[in-house]
């Protein structure tokens, strides 16, 4: 464990320029993992070059919610080439936000992804931490906790509380707890950014209002149901998702499923959840997969919606 930190270390010390990396439709842990290892690495080191390659493309919105954001311009292809890259959160190299990753001289993955590719140098994976952030949060207070400072904190702090849905989820430990209380200690002002980011719009509760008025909750068969129509989002002024995370938590619901049509795709994108039961078997016989609990899957026709439902209740028989 050490061992890796100490040659993550020794690999970022070697170099004058950082270039770092987030996955593509980022998330507040991967987004929280960049902005955190940049103000802390320009902090340590006021002479070395840090820079976040890809931000200029992405829209603003992604990271609205975080304090004191500011922008890097892309550097020139000459410049990558001579530094050291640092991808963070990011599970296969495809997903990487900027590609021109590929081009810097020596790379650092950084990961709680379930290892499917080796693509850069040096790899740190660990899939059962709760985040990169958590990650990260350790191997600074490793370094030098002289450099955590409240912005470093708070963004380290955001990206395990979204990951983790609030400490909900299991990946949540003893060590991540022991983590945030290190970081609460630097951090500011908590309620505040508790505020930026659990704050809604109204758009989006009168989305949800009407949502569930359409959602099925089936408490005999346990399953829950909820297919969203198409052209619905721009009405609501909404982004197009899944809203799967509607129906869970729901006493009597074991299973619950939703499809939305996605444009780009012209097909019918589906999510599965469930509390226990393996639901896999009926992703992948709809075009699609993922874990146990969690899962994916594509339509061609909304129809076959139905057929979906039947099987996911035949599960719970
Ligand atoms: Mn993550």
């Amino acid at each position: 464990m050490r061992n890796i930190l100490d040659q993550i270390i020794k690999l970022i010390k070697k170099y004058d320029r950082i270039s770092l990396f987030f996955h593509s439709h980022p998330d507040f842990d991967t987004l929280g993992s960049v902005f955190s290892l940049r103000e802390y690495l320009r902090k340590k080191y006021p002479h070395k070059n840090v820079l976040i390659l890809g931000l200029e493309g992405i829209d603003k919105k992604y990271f609205d919610r975080f304090i004191e954001v500011k922008m890097d311009k892309t550097p020139s292809d000459e410049w990558i080439v001579k530094s050291l890259g640092i991808v963070c959160d990011t599970a296969n190299s495809a997903r990487v936000y900027e590609q021109k990753f590929k081009l810097c001289k020596k790379t650092i993955r950084i990961d709680h992804h379930p290892h499917d590719e080796k693509f850069c140098f040096l790899e740190w994976i660990e899939r059962d931490r709760s985040s990169v952030c958590e990650m990260i949060g350790e191997l600074l207070f490793y370094w030098d906790k002289k450099y955590i400072n409240s912005l470093v904190a708070s963004c380290l702090y955001i990206g395990i509380l979204t990951d983790t849905n609030r400490f909900y989820y299991p990946s949540t430990t003893k060590s991540t707890l022991n983590l945030v209380a290190k970081l609460y200690k630097r951090m500011n002002d908590r309620m505040g950014i508790q505020e930026l980011l659990c704050s809604k719009n109204i758009e989006d509760i009168k989305f949800q209002q009407y949502i569930y008025s359409i959602a099925n909750f089936d408490i005999v068969k346990h399953v829950a149901s909820l297919l969203i129509p198409k052209l619905i989002f721009k009405k609501y002024k909404v982004e197009n998702n899944s809203m799967i995370w509607t129906m869970s938590n729901i006493k009597d619901i074991e299973i619950w499923t939703s499809i939305y049509y996605e444009e780009e795709m012209k097909k019918w994108k589906g999510s599965i959840r469930s509390k226990k039961i393996d639901i896999t078997p009926v992703a992948k016989k709809y075009n699609g997969g993922g874990h146990k609990l969690a899962s994916g899957f594509v339509l061609e026709n909304e129809k076959d919606f139905s057929k979906v439902i039947a099987d996911l209740e035949k599960l719970i028989k």
